[in-house]
This record gives structure tokens, C-alpha cells and sequence, in this order.
């Protein structure tokens, strides 16, 4: 068993996002978003899987939160539907999409539950796309206001907000491999999109520090790179994948500057689209920084012809998730203590805001080990020298897995898409055990002081 002893104050809690679990579509006024646009083109989503119905978390929020009180969860990390909020992702807000979030987070707070909440989890606006998106630099200032809106309703009772989740896989899936929403191949001019998601950062920080006491972070997925080989051609390969997937959204953010070489991703004049004035908006001070971890990323050169510079290899010797993913929990630590290297006196206090992985079993020992060994990563790299102060594991329950549809399973909490049904795993009653030591509350213990 590893060291899962953490300092007192660590917490943990529980991730999801609205487009994979809500549902309810078309309720509540919600306007389209693009992960409906895709889902519903045939042939985009496996088995031509949608998230109309996902969890049906829209109708039973009120058991679902029952069921993070019976976990001991001190923090939950969702997302919100901007479309719920501004059906076609500008003007006045829609009450009815604003009060469904109000109800949440008071039954967070009335089951001790912090709420972590990101603005953006991938399901823009389908209206924001029909303008141009993310390669649209208005679409940064809609955020904005969008931010606005919501910190205004919920800015005194938030304990912390998400404004982006992944930026760089919402831009490399979404934008340049086409296999997630918009579903758009941009092989070349990627900047604006990268700057305009970065910007939208930066407006959103200015926002919600203006409405709310609650610090402001993003979450962004890291991945130590692997060199295939000593070779110039894959040394040259791998420094190019860290430099978009691991420095782009995050150099901008806490250096306030572009990381060196990246100008290859646009043929325009760079000035035209980074604008004066932009990085000191996009840098401004964040007060924690969102990290989600899933895997290493073994990189070699692509071969001639190819559209990428890099190839993305399997990595062979280690066990493997559901989803193929090869388990290596001390990828975990060695970035984080290479985030700390890389930022040092600007790297504000890391939350873990995803890790897990998917596998299907209600006796999934499995996951268990997964979470447990991401855990003892976390205590190492905190033994380094790392500041993280919290844990949210993915995913509370099954849910709807982008273009891999109902098939993946990252809950801790079994969902029968049939029935609706919940059904805990082993590995709850086991996070349970963490959470409950980690924070013991009155509620679930017993008043330890009566
Ligand atoms: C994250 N990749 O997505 C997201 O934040 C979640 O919504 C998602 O359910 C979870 O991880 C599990 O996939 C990713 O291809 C999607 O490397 C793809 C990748 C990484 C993260």
C-alpha cells in the first residue's frame, strides 16, 4: 500500500462536466451547442452515441449530490453549460439555466461539499461557431461577458473557478485532428484559435475577480514527453509536442509570454493576431493552477509527407486501461516536479482536477490501484518541493465519453444507461475511506466533539 497520507487540509473530491452527464438538451431554454452539432453527424460519435439523455443528471442532481455525501467528497468539480446560460452565447442571461446551477451549488452547501466550477468544458455555443468560433477573436469577448454573468449569480458561494478545461485538447482534437467538437482539421493558421482560448482565460480572470472572492485557475492537460529515440529528427519531434502540448497554454499564462518557436503555428503575421496588450491580459495572476493528468506521451518524427511534425506512439511494458491507456503513475510526478522546475516562484499551488481511468467492472481493484498510484505520485512530488492542495478524481460516475460515446467507463459509480441506475463501485466505498479520513464531518461521523 503507498504512502496516502497527506497533510491536513488536502482535499479530495470528484470531477464532471456538463455536456457528459446533464442531458435535458433541449430544457430549461438551453440553446445548441456543438457537441450536439457533432454527436448528432453520423459516424462522428462511436455508435452514433449522443449526450441528449448522458446521466440524466439534469433531473436527478438532487441524488446524485446524496451520493457525493455518502463519498465524503469535500469538493466538486463541474462544469457549466454556457448554452444553458446564453442559448446562443451572447446577450441577457437565461434565468431558468442560471437558477439550475443556484439549486446546485445550495445543495453543495447544504451537504459541505466545496463547488469547483468550470466555465467552459468544451460545449461552446453552436451560434459562436456559426460566427467563426475560437478562430473568432469575438468569441473571447463573449466568454467574458459570460463569465460575468455567472460569477454575478453564484460569485459569493463558488470555492473556486475553472475558466478553461484542456484548452490544448479542446484545440489539438477539436481543431486540428477533427475527432472532437467543432470537428475541424486547421493544418495550418492554428494561432488565433490558441490566442483567441487564451484570451478568453485572461477576460475570464478579469471577470470573475471582479464578482467573486474565489481564486481563479484553469485546468490544462499535461503529459511528460518521451523521445522515441537520441535522434536529432525525435528530439526535435518531442521538444515540438511539449512545446503545443505542455508550454503553449501555460508560458502565455504565468510567464506572459509565447514559449520560444512557436510561431510555426500560423503563416500570418504574428502581431495580427496576438494584439498589444493581450498577454498582460491573458497573464494576470491566477491563484492556482488546474492540473490533468492521464498518461505520457511517447513522441518520434513523423515520417515524410506527413501533415505533423510529431507522431504520438504507444508505449508498450506497462498495464493498460480500458481505453488502452498505459498506467504510469509516475508521469504524474515527474511533471509536476517539472512544472515546478519550469515556473518556480510562479507556479501558484497545483489542484489535481482530473485523473482516473476507465474500467468497466463493479470489482475494479483496477481503479483503485490507478487512483492510489496517481496519490503516491502526488506525495512525492509534494516531497520535492510541489505545492498541491487538492485532488479531484474522474469521474464521479459513468458518463458520456466524447466521440467514444457510453463504451468508456471512468466512475467510481456504475451508470445503467437503460435504467438510469446507479450502482457504487468497490473503488467508492475505497475513495470514501480517503475522503472521510481526510475531512471528518459531523454529518457523516458522528459530532466528534458531542
Ligand atoms: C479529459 N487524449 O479529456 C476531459 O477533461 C474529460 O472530459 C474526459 O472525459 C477525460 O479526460 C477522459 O478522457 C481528454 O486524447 C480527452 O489524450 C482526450 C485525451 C486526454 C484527455
Amino acid at each position: 500500500m503507498p504512502d496516502l497520507q497527506f497533510p491536513p487540509g488536502f482535499r479530495f473530491g470528484v470531477s464532471t462536466a456538463a455536456y457528459q452527464i446533464e442531458g435535458a438538451v433541449a430544457e430549461g431554454g438551453r440553446g445548441p451547442s456543438i457537441w450536439d452539432t457533432f454527436a448528432h453527424t453520423p459516424g462522428l460519435t462511436r455508435g452514433g452515441d449522443t449526450g441528449d439523455v448522458a446521466c440524466d443528471h439534469y433531473h436527478r442532481w438532487e441524488s446524485d449530490l446524496d451520493l457525493m455525501a455518502r463519498l465524503g467528497a469535500g469538493a466538486y468539480r463541474f462544469s457549466i453549460a454556457w448554452p444553458r446560460i446564453q442559448p446562443t452565447g451572447s446577450g441577457p442571461a437565461n434565468p431558468a439555466g442560471l437558477d439550475f446551477y443556484d439549486r446546485l451549488v445550495d445543495g453543495l452547501a447544504a451537504r459541505g461539499i466545496d463547488p469547483l466550477v468550470t466555465l467552459f468544458h468544451w460545449d461552446l455555443p453552436q451560434a459562436l461557431q456559426d460566427e467563426g468560433g475560437w478562430a473568432n477573436r469575438d468569441t473571447a469577448m463573449r466568454f467574458g461577458e459570460y463569465a460575468e454573468l455567472v460569477a454575478e449569480r453564484l460569485g459569493d458561494r463558488v470555492k473556486m473557478w475553472i475558466t478553461l478545461n484542456e484548452p490544448y485538447i479542446h484545440f489539438a482534437l477539436g481543431h486540428v485532428q477533427g475527432v472532437h467538437a467543432p470537428g475541424l482539421t486547421m493544418l495550418s493558421d492554428q494561432l488565433p484559435v490558441v490566442h483567441h482560448l487564451l484570451l478568453a482565460h485572461g477576460l475570464g480572470v478579469s471577470a470573475l475577480r471582479r464578482a467573486s472572492g474565489a481564486p481563479v485557475t484553469l485546468a490544462n492537460n499535461y503529459s511528460p514527453v518521451w523521445p522515441k529515440s537520441e535522434s536529432d529528427e525525435d528530439q526535435l519531434a518531442a521538444a515540438m509536442y511539449d512545446l503545443v502540448q505542455n508550454h503553449l497554454f501555460t508560458d502565455p499564462i504565468l510567464l506572459g509570454q509565447y514559449p520560444p518557436g512557436y510561431e510555426f503555428l500560423t503563416t500570418a503575421d504574428v502581431d495580427s493576431i496576438v494584439m498589444e496588450g493581450d498577454l498582460e491580459v491573458i497573464s494576470q495572476p491566477i491563484q492556482a493552477l488546474g492540473v490533468n493528468y492521464y498518461n505520457p506521451s511517447l513522441i518520434a518524427a513523423a515520417p515524410e509527407g506527413d501533415p505533423l511534425p510529431f507522431v504520438r506512439l504507444d508505449i508498450e511494458g506497462y498495464p493498460k486501461t480500458a481505453f488502452d491507456w498505459p498506467v504510469v503513475p509516475d508521469g504524474l510526478r515527474e511533471l509536476l516536479v517539472g512544472l515546478k522546475e519550469r515556473y518556480a516562484d510562479r507556479l501558484p499551488p497545483i489542484w489535481i482536477t482530473e485523473s482516473g481511468c476507465s474500467y468497466p467492472d463493479l470489482d475494479d481493484q483496477f481503479r483503485i490501484d490507478y487512483i492510489a498510484g496517481d496519490l503516491a505520485a502526488i506525495r512525492a512530488a509534494m516531497d520535492a518541493g510541489v505545492e498541491v492542495h487538492g485532488y479531484c478524481t474522474w469521474s464521479l460516475l459513468d458518463n458520456f465519453e466524447w466521440a467514444e460515446g457510453y463504451e468508456q467507463r471512468f466512475g467510481l459509480v456504475h451508470v445503467d444507461f437503460d435504467t438510469q441506475q446507479r450502482t457504487p463501485r468497490r473503488s467508492f466505498e475505497w475513495y470514501r475511506e480517503l475522503c472521510t479520513a481526510a475531512a471528518p464531518r459531523p454529518d457523516l461521523q458522528g459530532d466528534p466533539t458531542g
